[in-house]
């Protein structure tokens, strides 16, 4: 079979003659939209060659598989990050080139995948490149939503959800297979019984049925025939399964199912069909393991030594009773042998101690909706109580178990049924263990481990910034791309001043990209020689984008009332999306929009600040923000961000760290050093301290100091909006809350690390070498050590064989061992 993508004249010939066989027309006089099919669908199906290798490969070597199982996956654009790592991105742009077409205008007209919330959704996106690209076989399974995350718009000050259409021109990577379908079932009636031998024996009646289909995507990993799977499932209307005269009634809640993704994990409404969402999907993906076993396999019984199954975050933590469903009840496996496969097979990573984030169901809920599901649950629980007493531990069983307060307490029920529990960061672990999960901890201190966090280097440095990858190359050659550790190579030259002028001149480059989309998008004229300035994170309290925008408020109020005050120019951006039922993180949005209109627009003070609101935060916007930042702005409370990720993104980039002691940027200090990041605030110990004593009074920090004072005044006086009313849900979150995440206490903290950071910036050569510095370290914050630890201390994961001929066959090498 010849290779189509071998040399540039091949792909020219095979593109402009699938033009013409998919659409009757010259390539010439194609429309954009049909040219960008026919590349995407030429990629895909070269793709096939190399998913079939890995597939037998895995199947003839019984290779270990791990299921990645995700509600989320943000996977973006996936266009030229498949090009490339097929390394062929060389030639295809060769062959365009010639046809008089700009690679980069095909790539524009892909939508993003957006089918995440933030951090947890991408992280398994970057977990699927690093994967593959290690040559483990890891699929992903999800939902196939119709709607990613809402479009988010500035009207009127204010965010508006929009819908987004990501399927709009149909999704080239994905391959429908209809023929491997599922029933799931919802509802109805279960009538059970115990045989004269006690086994269980039931007949379920449920009163909805629908059909999940799979769709698959290829996962293709950096110059290796490794290509996984993403699994995404439709939901599909099951012609038997209708009622009589309730046809439409039907219609609806199979569109329902898949129709998008939850835009918040704590909102009320909607709860039920979310409940049916994660059933829907972990059925489907449990039934596909099982008979994907059992072709290769005679017997279930060793379904554990050949499968892991991850679960991110409990989402999808009904894993565990289905899989025991399954073995139990279509198997004919005891509960106690079954207990064991589920076990060895299954574990948990939490995102997340924000109590009002950790899943609870009511109990009827779950009964009512998957009645088979719900006994296993309470048979769980029933023997777990026993256990615990059995260990002298029943004084703590409420700490612990899984039905309580009328509720399924889904984090339980993930730490019960599986054998690793693991958090996102150092920091976040320990918390786990010392806090939140202590009970369990206790209890089984060998099921917990950390694993922190990563993000694939290949897209966040090499795809996104070809500026700052070409520089790395000329300096310690493309080794980093396969092995991110190799950047610590760079450390040898950060004192030399050549590199650092070329580093700064990198910088620069990329400032106005962001500066011309800005301009663009926005109509602002932003001066790229102003400090860059970046928070850019899902809006939640804890993040504090409040304290940000507030000292923003502070430096603009002084500026306009004593002419002797003036600060380093900086432009300061935000992007943040609001979950629509979320009315103050929407009302922190306003004010920030409000506050950039005033500031800009003023003749005097926008010549030393502007601050700009970029909307609709995605993984595309955040692949020209990130790398035009200088300072990265992690300033959440300590002890509540996990880990946050997107710190690893602006450190690869060479940005400073402003931040507090919390989530990974523990570890990114750890690594770079104090000196070479901006750590200001309270620890997590002085935190509890305080709450101890509480001793905490936002009134006392309030009128002893006048500064703040002021900017809490001009919430409302009217200084950002004719309505003094406008803010009042942060005045009062702040002022009659209490400040539930201490911006107050932290504010001055803030302000002071801000006047260092100007200073610091102020001397070029030191601020360039702390920047490369911070590339050279930032090799550790790769998903590709992340994954490999996971493959080596959770899953067992060994590499997929291939044969020195397949490597050559698809062009690539093997590398030495
Ligand atoms: C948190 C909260 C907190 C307040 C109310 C509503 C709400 C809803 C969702 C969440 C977060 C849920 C889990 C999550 O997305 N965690 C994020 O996971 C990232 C990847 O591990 C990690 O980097 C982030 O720190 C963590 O917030």
């Amino acid at each position: 079979m010849k290779n189509i993508f071998s040399d540039a004249q091949t792909f020219k010939e095979a593109l402009t003659t699938e033009v013409a066989h998919r659409f009757g027309r010259d390539f010439e006089d194609a429309y954009p939209e049909e040219r960008y099919l026919v590349l995407g669908s030429l990629i895909r199906d070269q793709l096939g060659n190399t998913w079939k290798e890995t597939k037998k490969s895995v199947a003839e070597h019984h290779t270990k598989q791990l299921y990645y199982f995700s509600m989320e996956f943000l996977m973006g654009r996936l266009m030229t990050n498949n090009l490339m790592n097929m390394g062929v991105y060389d030639v295809v742009k060769e062959a365009l080139d010639d046809l008089g077409m700009d690679l980069h205008n095909l790539e524009e007209l892909e939508a993003d995948a957006g089918l995440g919330n933030g951090g947890l959704g991408r992280l398994a996106a970057c977990f699927l490149d690093s994967l593959a690209s290690l040559n483990l076989a890891g699929n992903g399974n999800c939902i196939r939503y119709r709607y990613g995350l809402f479009k988010q718009e500035i009207i009127n000050d204010q965010q508006v959800e929009k819908p987004d259409c990501w399927l709009r021109l149909g999704n080239v990577w994905e391959v429908w297979k209809p023929q491997h379908d599922v029933r799931v079932k919802f509802g109805g009636t279960l009538d059970a019984y115990m045989d004269q031998f006690g086994k269980f024996h039931s007949n379920y009646h449920p009163s909805f049925v629908v059909r999940a289909v799979p769709y698959d995507e290829p996962i293709v990993g950096y110059h290796t025939p490794t290509t996984n799977t993403l699994r995404l499932w439709d939901a599909a209307v099951d012609e038997e399964s209708v009622q009589a005269g309730k046809l439409n009634e039907y219609l609806n809640a199979v569109s329902a199912l898949t129709a998008n993704v939850y835009p918040d994990d704590s909102t009320e409404e909607g709860k039920e069909l979310r409940l049916k969402q994660e059933y829907f999907f972990v059925c489907a993906g449990v039934d596909q393991i099982i008979r994907s076993h059992l072709r290769t396999y005679p017997t279930l019984d060793n379904l554990g030594e050949k499968t892991a199954i991850q679960l991110n975050d409990t989402h999808p933590v009904l894993v565990i009773p289905e899989l025991m469903r399954v073995l139990m009840d279509d198997y004919n496996y005891n509960w106690d042998d079954a207990w064991n496969i589920v076990r060895q097979t299954v574990a948990y990573t939490n995102h997340t101690i924000m109590s009002e984030a950790l899943e609870r169901w009511p109990q009827h809920l779950v009964r009512n909706l998957l009645p088979r599901i719900y006994m296993i649950i309470e048979e769980i629980e029933r023997r777990f109580y026993h256990y615990v007493q059995a260990r002298g531990m029943g004084n703590r069983f409420a700490e612990m178990s899984i039905l309580k307060d009328q509720q399924v307490h889904m984090a339980s029920l993930a730490v019960v049924g599986s054998h690793s529990v693991n958090g996102v960061a150092a920091i976040h672990s320990e918390i786990l263990v010392n806090d939140v999960m202590n009970a369990f901890a206790t209890l089984w201190p060998e099921r917990f481990n950390n694993k922190t966090n990563g993000v694939t280097h290949r897209r966040w440095l090499v795809y996104s910034n070809p500026q700052l990858t070409s520089l790395l190359k000329e300096y310690i050659g493309d080794g980093f791309i396969r092995h991110p550790e190799q950047l610590e190579k760079l450390m040898e030259y950060v004192d030399d001043p050549t590199l650092q002028e070329k580093f700064m001149n990198v910088k620069l480059e990329r400032k106005k990209i962001l500066a011309k989309y800005v301009h663009d998008e926005l109509g602002i004229d932003v001066d790229v020689n102003t400090v860059f300035d970046v928070q850019c994170k899902r809006l939640h309290a804890y993040k504090r984008q409040l304290m940000n925008i507030m000292h923003v408020m502070s430096l603009y109020l002084r500026m306009k009332q004593d002419p002797n005050f003036r600060v380093q120019p900086t432009t300061y951006f935000f992007a943040a999306k609001a979950a629509p039922g979320y009315a103050l993180a929407k009302e922190i949005i306003k004010l920030i929009v409000k506050v950039a209109n005033r500031v800009n627009n003023d003749p005097l003070v926008s010549r030393y600040m502007k601050v700009i609101f970029i909307p609709n935060y995605s993984v595309s916007i955040a692949e020209i923000l990130i790398n035009a930042a200088d300072v990265s702005e992690q300033i959440s409370m300590a002890g509540k961000e996990a880990s946050g990720t997107s710190n690893m993104k602006f450190m690869m980039n060479g940005a400073l760290t402003l931040g507090t002691l919390d989530g990974a940027n523990v570890e990114i200090v750890e690594q770079v050093g104090y000196e070479n990041a901006k750590i200001f605030g309270l620890r997590v110990e002085e935190l509890e301290e305080i709450k101890r004593h509480n001793s905490y009074d936002v009134w006392s920090i309030y009128n002893s100091n006048p500064n703040l004072a002021r900017v809490i005044d001009s919430l409302h006086d009217c200084t950002w909006s004719s309505n003094p009313n406008e803010f009042q849900l942060i005045f009062n979150d702040l002022m009659l809350h209490r400040d539930e995440f201490f911006v107050l206490a932290d504010f001055d903290a803030y302000a002071q690390a801000h006047r260092e950071v100007s200073a610091w910036y102020q001397n070029r050569p030191a601020w360039a070498r702390a920047m490369l510095i911070n590339i050279a370290k930032s090799g550790y914050f790769s998903s590709d050590r992340t994954i490999r630890q996971y493959a080596n201390e959770i899953w067992g994961l060994d590499e997929i064989q291939f044969t020195p001929e397949q490597y050559e066959k698809f062009g690539f090498e093997k590398e030495a061992e």
